[in-house]
C-alpha cells in the first residue's frame, strides 16, 4: 500500500513538473498554421450577407465570409497539416473593414462575420479536431472613424496627429499615425490598461489559445512587456506570435525580449522572395539562414511565402511561377519554424498587391491543382519523418543558383536540393552523415553516396526531397 502511495505521489510531482516545464507555449516547430482572412474564405451563412458594404465585385468591400464558413471546412484545414489557424481580427469595424484592422469597437465581434456565439463555436469546434486558434489582435491604432476621436475625455487616448515620415526613426515609428490611422498612445496609463483588459476579455470568453499581433513595431517596447506579462499571468502557455516587418533578425530579437514567443519571420521572408522568383538567387536567402543564430527561439517563429500585406509568390514568377511556388513550399515545409500558409497558396492562388492577394478562396480549383497535390506530399513528409521533428538544420553546399540542406536525426535524414535557375546544373554535395543511400520521394529514384559526396545532374528549376534509405 505504501509502494502504491509513494508511486502515486511521484506520478503527480513528474506532472506537476512537466506542467510547469512545459508552460512556456502551447506551441512548438511541429506547429502549422493556416492564416485565414475570414470574409475571403467561406460563405457558411447567407444570413449575415445583409449589409450595404457587402459587395463581392469590390475587393474593398465585405465578400460574406463568416464564422460558420469556417466551421463548415475544419476537415479540409486539418487535411492541410494545420495544427493551428490564425484569423484576421473579429472586433467590430467601421463599414467596409472587410480585413477586421479599422475597429470601431473592441468589445463587439463584427456582424458579418457572425455573432460571439458563433466564433465560440469555432473555437470549440476547431478543439476538438485539435486545431488551436489564433486571434489577430490590433493595439496599434482604431479605424478612421473611431466613436473615441470626438469622446472629450479620451482626447488623450491617441498620439498627436503626424503621419510616420522617418522610418528610420523609432519614436516616429511608434508614435506616428500609420497611413492616417489614429495611433493609441499607449504611455497613457488608461489606454493601456483598457488593451490590456480587453485581450484578457476576449481570451476569457473564448477561450482562443494564441494571439497574432499586428503592427508590434509601432508600438514602445514596455507596452509588450506589460502586455505579455499580463497575460501570461493567467495563462502561461498562451502563444504570441508578433508581427514585426523587419528583415534584420537582431531587430526582430528585441521583440522576443518584450515576452513575445514567435516572429513573424521577414529575415528568411525576404531570403525566399529573393530566391524563388525570375532571375532569383539563393545568396540573400543563405545569407538569412546564417543570421538565424541571433534569434533566442528560431523555431517558435512563423515562416511564410505569402501573407495578406504582399502580392502572392506564384504572381511573380511569370511563366514559371508554379514552379517557384513548389520549390518555397519545400523550403517553408522542410525548415525547423512553424510555417503559416496563406489560404490559397496551398492551391497555388494568384494575387497582386493588396486587395488583389485577398480574393475569395478559390474552392473550384483545388481538384485539378498540380500544387495542391505537391503541397500535400510535403505534408505527409512533415507528417511522417522524424528528422523534420528535430530543430537541427545544416545548410550545405550552395552557390548563387542552387542550395542544398540536411535535416537529420539519429533515425533518419531529409536531404533538399533546389536549383532556381532555369538551366541544367551540375553539382556535387558534400554530406556530413553516414547515409549511403537517398530515395526520392516523388519520383523514387535512388541516389548512391560516395566518400561521403553526392553528385547530381540537376534539371532546369530542379527539386530533389531525399529521405535517407
Ligand atoms: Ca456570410
Ligand atoms: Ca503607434
Amino acid at each position: 500500500m505504501k509502494k502504491k502511495v509513494l508511486a502515486l505521489v511521484l506520478i503527480v510531482i513528474i506532472l506537476f513538473s512537466y506542467g510547469c516545464l512545459s508552460n512556456k507555449s502551447k506551441f512548438s516547430q511541429n506547429d502549422l498554421i493556416y492564416f485565414i482572412m475570414t470574409d475571403r474564405f467561406y460563405d457558411g451563412n447567407k444570413d449575415n450577407n445583409n449589409f450595404s458594404d457587402v459587395d463581392k465585385n469590390d475587393l474593398k468591400a465585405f465578400h460574406g465570409g463568416d464564422f460558420q464558413g469556417i466551421i463548415d471546412k475544419l476537415d479540409y484545414i486539418k487535411s492541410l497539416g494545420a495544427t493551428a489557424i490564425w484569423i484576421t481580427p473579429i472586433a467590430k469595424n467601421q463599414p467596409k473593414g472587410y480585413h477586421g484592422y479599422w475597429i470601431y469597437d473592441f468589445y463587439e465581434v463584427d456582424p458579418h462575420l457572425g455573432t460571439m456565439k458563433d466564433f465560440k463555436k469555432l473555437v470549440q469546434e476547431a478543439h476538438k479536431k485539435d486545431i488551436k486558434v489564433i486571434l489577430d489582435y490590433v493595439v496599434n491604432h482604431t479605424g478612421y472613424d473611431s466613436p473615441w476621436l470626438s469622446d472629450p475625455e479620451k482626447k488623450d487616448w491617441f498620439n498627436s496627429k503626424r503621419e510616420i515620415t522617418n522610418w528610420a526613426d523609432q519614436e516616429n515609428v511608434e508614435n506616428g499615425w500609420l497611413y492616417g490611422l489614429p495611433d493609441l498612445n499607449q504611455n497613457n496609463a488608461e489606454v493601456r490598461d483598457f488593451l490590456i483588459e480587453n485581450a484578457l476579455w476576449w481570451i476569457d470568453e473564448t477561450g482562443i489559445d494564441g494571439m497574432r499581433l499586428d503592427t508590434v513595431k509601432h508600438v514602445p517596447k514596455e507596452f509588450w512587456e506589460d502586455f505579455v506579462s499580463e497575460i501570461k499571468k493567467k495563462y502561461p502557455d498562451f502563444y504570441f506570435l508578433g508581427e514585426v516587418w523587419n528583415d534584420n533578425p537582431r531587430y526582430l530579437d528585441l521583440y522576443h525580449h518584450t515576452g513575445i514567443d514567435g516572429m513573424t519571420n521577414y529575415s528568411l521572408y525576404n531570403g525566399i522572395r529573393k530566391a524563388f522568383t525570375r532571375y532569383g538567387s539563393v545568396t540573400t536567402l543563405a545569407h538569412a539562414i546564417e543570421q538565424e543564430k541571433y534569434f533566442t527561439s528560431p523555431e517558435l517563429n512563423g515562416i511564410f511565402i505569402d501573407n495578406h500585406d504582399n502580392r502572392r509568390l506564384i504572381s511573380d514568377g511569370g511563366d514559371y511561377g508554379k514552379q517557384y511556388l513548389k520549390q518555397a513550399l519545400t523550403f517553408v515545409m522542410t525548415y525547423p519554424s512553424i510555417p503559416i500558409i496563406y489560404y490559397g497558396t496551398e492551391i497555388g492562388m494568384e494575387g497582386k498587391a493588396d486587395p488583389d492577394n485577398r480574393r475569395f478562396m478559390e474552392w473550384d480549383k483545388i481538384e485539378n491543382s498540380e500544387i495542391f497535390d505537391f503541397y500535400n506530399t510535403l505534408v505527409e513528409l512533415r507528417n511522417t519523418n522524424s528528422a523534420l521533428q528535430s530543430t537541427k538544420f545544416q545548410l550545405l553546399d550552395h552557390d548563387k543558383y542552387f542550395l542544398s540542406y540536411l535535416r537529420e536525426n539519429d533515425d533518419e535524414s531529409v536531404l533538399v536540393v533546389l536549383n532556381v535557375l532555369n538551366k541544367k546544373k551540375d553539382v556535387t554535395i558534400n554530406l556530413p552523415s553516414n547515409s549511403l543511400k537517398f530515395q526520392d520521394i516523388i519520383t523514387n529514384n535512388i541516389y548512391s553516396v560516395t566518400n561521403n559526396q553526392l553528385s547530381l545532374n540537376l534539371k532546369p528549376l530542379d527539386i530533389l526531397i531525399l529521405k535517407s534509405k
